[in-house]
């Protein structure tokens, strides 16, 4: 089997209501479907998520950067041959979700293929994953009853709570409101996407040390080498890295030095095959994962939930896997359901993912 065409769809599926957080927001899900066609008629899916404020990508560099650079350089390799495609867009820097996108779709060929679930495929942990909501800037009582919604409604019990960049005053509410409305029982951690200084950061954790978080996400810059240090090495709670840690060395550089205790697994930027490398690499290294969110719309979360359901570390702990709800639509013909806070992975060959070409008809830019 013989990779012979793959297509770039740019796509727009509006939000309920804008996503915020310290570096930047987003209105509406400006995503990349991401198709690779093979000469035996298969077709393997996946989407990429631009991120401007985190990768630098765009909807249009990302559609460039496959149409014009990468679907010529693996067009005519088979799907198997992964380490070879790798090498070939790796002389390319950057661009994350775009190479991501590409090496799942190439996953759920192989599954395709063999007749098995890309999950089986990866590790075959499980079938499911418990789910985490990430709550975005907005007053407290809109972010409290945000969580009540995704608690009495999908039973979910684990929250993200978005913080950093605005006064820290107000963020201490708002996790302090959280955790008074939802009780002891629900389990609370934040995510500053560097919006804080090292010294803000202490601070803030100090504020909030009655509010028993899990632990705190990429609050200050990886670049504040000294200062992420000096955090970590005063945090009461475990400092787990996100975007700065996109690439397998970027987690050494950050576990080794000090400067972060835990990874956020995304395989919108990793894809299944990094992702693996860096759930390898954290596992021996002796570091703790959670499966993160890209704000992903249902497809880019299917993968992320098959990737999870694999492994015993990544299932360990709820992943962040609910932030499609936010979405007025989603492409998925069989839409994702959050039932008692947990999402099963698709049963069946590859990913399992149909698409509804008429709501792609639909909502497609191009
Ligand atoms: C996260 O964990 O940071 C916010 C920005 C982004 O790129 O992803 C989200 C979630
Ligand atoms: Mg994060």
């Amino acid at each position: 089997m013989k990779i012979s065409r793959i297509e770039t769809i740019p796509f727009a599926i509006p939000y309920r209501k804008p996503l915020r957080f310290a570096s930047g927001e987003v209105h509406a899900a400006e995503h990349v479907l991401v198709r690779v066609h093979t000469d035996e008629g298969l077709v393997g899916t996946a989407e990429a998520p631009p991120r401007p404020f985190t990768y630098g990508e765009t909807q249009a560099s990302i559609t460039a950067v496959i149409d014009d650079l990468f679907a010529p350089q693996v067009i005519g390799l088979s799907p198997l041959e992964r380490e070879t495609v790798h090498s070939r867009l790796n002389r390319t820097v950057g661009n994350p979700t775009a190479k991501s996108a590409l090496d799942m779709a190439l996953w759920d060929l192989i599954g395709q293929s063999l007749g098995i679930s890309v999950t089986e495929l990866l590790g075959g942990f499980t079938d499911r994953m418990r789910v985490a909501h990430m709550v975005g800037f907005a007053p407290a009582e809109e972010m409290v009853a945000e969580a009540e919604r995704f608690r009495d409604t999908h039973g979910v019990t684990t929250f993200k709570v978005k913080v950093g960049r605005r006064p820290i005053d107000l963020d201490v509410a708002a996790c302090k409101a959280l955790r008074a409305a939802l009780g002891p029982d629900v389990e609370l951690y934040v995510d500053g996407n560097r919006g804080w200084t090292a010294a803000e950061s202490l601070r803030a954790l100090r504020a909030l040390e009655d509010v028993d978080l899990t632990f705190a996400e990429e609050l200050c810059p990886a670049d504040d080498v000294l200062g992420r240090r000096w955090l970590v090495a005063r945090s009461g709670i475990p400092i787990f890295a996100d975007e700065s840690t996109a690439r397998p060395g970027e987690v050494t550089r950050e576990l080794l030095g000090g400067s972060a205790n835990g990874i956020s697994v995304k395989t919108a930027r990793t894809g299944f095959t990094y992702s693996q490398r860096v759930l390898f690499l954290c596992e021996g290294l002796g570091a703790e994962v959670v499966l993160g969110n890209q704000i992903d719309g249902q497809v880019g979360t299917l993968c992320s939930a098959a990737f999870g359901a694999a492994f015993e570390a990544t299932s360990r702990r709820p992943g962040e896997l609910s932030n499609f709800l936010d979405m007025t639509d989603d492409l998925l013909a069989e839409p994702l359901e959050i039932v008692d806070g947990t999402l099963r992975v698709r049963e069946g060959a590859g990913l399992g993912i149909a698409i509804d070409e008429d709501k792609l008809a639909h909502y497609r830019q191009d």
